[in-house]
């Protein structure tokens, strides 16, 4: 008899990819997963069901991926990161993988809306702001590019708090994204590994008579790494982002326990999970709380014994070789005591000289800096480093010796020099400077903007950039198309990809094609019709959840990003009660309607921030219910601006303010996804506002106010805002409004400490750059009045903002930078037949 091969009747149930199996393992997970027949589920158990139905195809991509790196050999960039600003990951893993319509199509079939079932997904807001969004960005681009890459961070239990809006005041609600489990992440619980602290150094000499160091900690926590799967766009290839959770060491409690003090040992283990319990909220100020000293050094020294382990261990390398087979990206200072727990491990663990140590070190990091204002540059006290990290604290003060050396012996007698560079502020109370370790410990340094790369090497850091000007480059940010275009904007994305193919959604650069359609008014029209069909979306949103009517044929004009006094919230508010009053002063006269919209949160000790927002409210109040105004103005403030909730905004914008004050944002990331969406700029100079106005063409940006150079002359002349209010009868009249409680009858001296700000100090300059900014405006609302061009101008916008790709930031980074290979990942069949042949040990 001949032997019958078993014949695959149809795809296995993990792994395949038609309708027929995607529907048949969604009702499996229904039922064995979530223990539910059909009819009594919940929407959270259908989006459960559709989650692990998807995750099964990420983790196929995934372990096969692992195979190929390790097989290739292939260099690996660990990207380290205190925050991840994920958003929900169904959606993107739907496009990634290429379903989003035939699941969509599975879940029509039985009766459900995919829609809402997306809804459901709790984001995981591991990140305040552009700085965790954009590692989001990269991560997607890494896997997309094949260029092994693994994300580290912070698994925190509470992220980014939700914002209320209460009276027009934000109220900070606890985030609880885990309430409902998290179907994304596998947790590793026997790769967990040991962080220390506190307690002191002994030194002394070991059996070999060399001098050895020996920490003796006076606490150790256990961190515990769970793995997400992370895919890219049209690729096998798939990575991990690797969060790790801080739990009590048992062998620790144990101790206590047998003593009789269940208390003590119980008391450990609340402290030891409390470092990774929340997310630090502010994105602008140094707080200088010990804990988050400690959530840094926390994810970090687990993340570098999880890195040794893999070079060590799985790959076998020797020491030696670490530089060459694995590069570490530094997003920010937040993970620079990487460089002294790398010494550490190296010099004390791994019995490495100093100096071989030092050399695998400063080539193994790379650095980039995210923020020149200085309140934001982290800095730790010596005493705080000491106590939490007594060997840390010697090492670093030896890396700084060897360093200001280094400094003696290029600038001779420059005592100035030397103290400016140190890694040691002295000026009374002694500090690490974060910025300054983080360079000296790295191999490249970058900006991420050309303008900030600019600002960064010829003040921030131009000492460094003197002595070393080859470590320093710029990598411009960029932000994924496949969440920020193909996503959240399917009706447009449609429309591109009809008139020109979809190779644009791995390339943007060919977002160029569009051009040749921008004569041609039938596609104008559907251009128009794709930005019309967003802003009803939102507007009904805005019904929905605020009550409040909006005019989808107004301008959307848009501000959404932290509340800021540097990115100038208030500017915006400034030029709301300019066209209020004009309106009010001139009923009967023709105005070009507008619709604000504003979305973002404060820092909650952030007094003036907090009062931005209430200002915004508190002017949409009188200004929406004002009956002469008669809906040509409407304000909105959306609640809980996050990324779930952005992305119903960046495809319904007409109008971008990218406001900030020229020098003060690094780069901005939101301004790209604007502009991607074929939304107008209206902006300063300032950060990637400068390269994005020269890729789509002056014509096509709104430009206004004083650059770098006039900020800075300005000031140096002595800056007297007062003049301005005197000499601007415009200006001058809303600011008495709002200072005499116009827009705050109940409370009217509620503002005045916003207004006196601004006419006493005014750090930010609207009061210089207001006239500037309404003459623009009135320049956006007049071309508004011509639709046709407008449409043209949007479409271009849309076409010329290819650079803005984080494909092509990432492929910068790997070019200049990291030098990895790109690997190609096979996804073998895989045969449910085997299963049953494969030995397990
Ligand atoms: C220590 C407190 C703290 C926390 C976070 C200070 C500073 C930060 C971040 C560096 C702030 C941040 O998110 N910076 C933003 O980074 C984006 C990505 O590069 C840029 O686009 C923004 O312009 C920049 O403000």
């Amino acid at each position: 008899m001949p032997s019958v091969k078993p014949v695959i009747q149809h795809e296995d149930d993990r792994t395949g990819l038609d309708l027929e199996t995607l529907k048949r393992a969604f009702l499996d997970n229904l039922f064995f997963l979530q223990g539910r027949y059909p009819a009594a589920a919940t929407k959270n158990d259908l989006y459960m069901a559709l989650a692990y139905t998807i995750r099964d195809r990420c983790i196929h991509r995934w372990l096969y991926s692992q195979n190929a790196y390790l097989d290739s050999d292939a260099k690996v960039v660990g990207y380290l990161s205190a925050e991840f600003l994920m958003g929900p990951h169904l959606g993107n893993n739907l496009i990634n993988l290429g379903l989003f319509e035939k699941i969509e199509e599975a879940m029509e079939d039985f009766g459900l809306d995919l829609k809402e079932i997306l809804d459901q997904e709790e984001e995981p807001g591991l990140g305040n702001g552009g700085l965790g969004r954009l590692a989001a960005c990269y991560l997607d681009s890494m896997v997309t590019q094949n260029i092994p890459a693994v994300g580290y961070g912070i698994r925190y239990e509470f992220g980014i708090f939700d914002q209320e809006i209460k009276n027009g005041w934000q109220v900070e609600i606890t985030d609880r994204w885990l309430k409902y489990g998290n179907p994304w992440e596998l947790p590793r619980i026997e790769a967990a590994v040991e962080v220390k602290f506190g307690g002191y150094t002994d030194k002394g000499f070991d059996e070999n008579n060399h001098y050895h160091v020996n920490w003796i900690p006076s606490e150790v926590v256990q961190a515990v790494p769970y793995d997400t799967p992370i895919l890219g766009y049209q690729t096998n290839n798939a990575s991990i982002l690797r969060l790790w959770k801080a739990e009590a060491c048992e062998s620790f409690d144990f101790q206590r326990f047998n003593m009789g003090n269940y208390f003590g040992a119980v008391d450990d283990k609340v402290r030891s999970e409390n470092i990774t319990k929340v997310l630090y909220p502010n994105d602008s100020q140094m707080a200088g709380k010990e804990l988050r000293l400690k959530q840094q050094y926390f994810f970090v020294s687990a993340t570098l014994q999880d890195v040794l382990r893999y070079h060590l261990t799985l790959r076998k390398h020797p020491i030696g070789l670490l530089a060459e087979k694995i590069t570490l990206q530094l997003n920010d200072t937040h993970p620079a005591i990487a460089v002294p727990e790398l010494m550490r491990l190296l010099v004390d663990v791994h019995a490495m000289t100093w100096d071989d140590a030092w050399d695998v070190t400063k080539n193994t990091f790379a650095y980039t800096n995210h923020t020149l204002l200085p309140e934001a540059l982290e800095k730790w006290p010596m005493e705080m480093m000491g106590r939490l990290l007594p060997r840390h604290l010697e090492i670093i003060l030896e890396i700084n010796y060897h360093f200001l050396e280094e400094v003696k012996a290029r600038f001779p007698g420059d005592i100035d020099r030397l103290s400016r560079m140190s890694i040691i502020d002295d000026h009374g109370e002694k500090y690490i400077r974060m910025a300054n370790l983080a360079t000296v410990g790295s191999y490249a340094v970058n900006g991420v903007a050309a303008l900030h790369t600019e600002l960064l090497t010829s003040k921030v850091l131009h000492d460094f950039y003197e002595m070393w000007p080859e470590k320093f480059s710029n990598k411009t940010n960029g932000v994924t198309p496949r969440r920020w275009v193909v996503l959240n904007n399917r009706k447009l994305t449609r429309l591109i990809t009809d008139k020109i193919g979809d190779g644009w959604i791995k390339d943007l650069s060919q977002l160029k094609k569009l051009e040749l359609f921008v004569g041609d008014k039938k596609v104008l029209n559907s251009w128009k019709e794709a930005k019309l069909a967003a802003k009803k979306e939102l507007a009904s949103y805005i019904q929905d959840h605020l009550n409040i009517r909006v005019d989808v044929n107004s301008i959307f004009d848009i501000q959404v990003k932290r509340i800021h006094e540097y990115k100038r919230q208030h500017l915006n508010v400034l030029h709301i009660v300019t066209l209020y009053n004009r309106i009010k002063e001139n009923p009967g006269k023709k105005f070009v309607p507008r619709t604000f919209i504003f979305g973002g949160k404060a820092a909650p000790g952030y007094f003036m921030a907090k009062m931005m927002i209430k200002l915004i409210n508190a002017v949409g109040e009188v200004v929406n219910n004002d009956p002469v105004i008669k809906d040509r103005i409407k304000v909105v403030f959306l609640p809980d601006f996050n990324v779930t909730n952005s992305q119903r905004v960046y495809p319904a914008a007409d109008l971008s303010e990218q406001i900030s004050m020229a020098g003060k944002e690094a780069s901005g990331t939101g301004n790209m996804k604007f502009t991607m969406n074929g939304a107008l700029t209206i902006g300063t100079l300032d950060g990637a506002n400068v390269e994005i106005r020269e890729e789509v063409g002056k014509e096509n940006f709104f430009i206004f106010g004083l650059t770098v150079e006039e900020v800075q002359e300005l000031k140096n002349n002595g800056y007297n805002p007062r003049s301005y209010y005197e000499e601007n009868a415009e200006l001058r009249k809303c600011l008495d409004m709002i200072s005499s409680g116009y827009f705050s009858r109940d409370e009217p001296g509620l503002f005045k400490p916003l207004v006196d700000a601004l006419l006493y100090h005014d750090d930010y300059l609207l009061l210089a750059d207001y006239q500037s900014y309404i003459e623009c405006q009135d320049r956006v609302s007049e071309a508004y009045k011509d639709q046709e061009v407008w449409q043209k101008m949007s479409m271009l916008n849309t076409a010329r903002s290819g650079k803005f790709s984080s494909d092509r930031s990432i492929q910068d980074y790997n070019d200049d930078i990291w030098k990895c290979k790109r690997i190609n990942v096979s996804l073998p069949e895989y045969n449910p037949h085997d299963r049953t042949n494969i030995k397990l040990k």
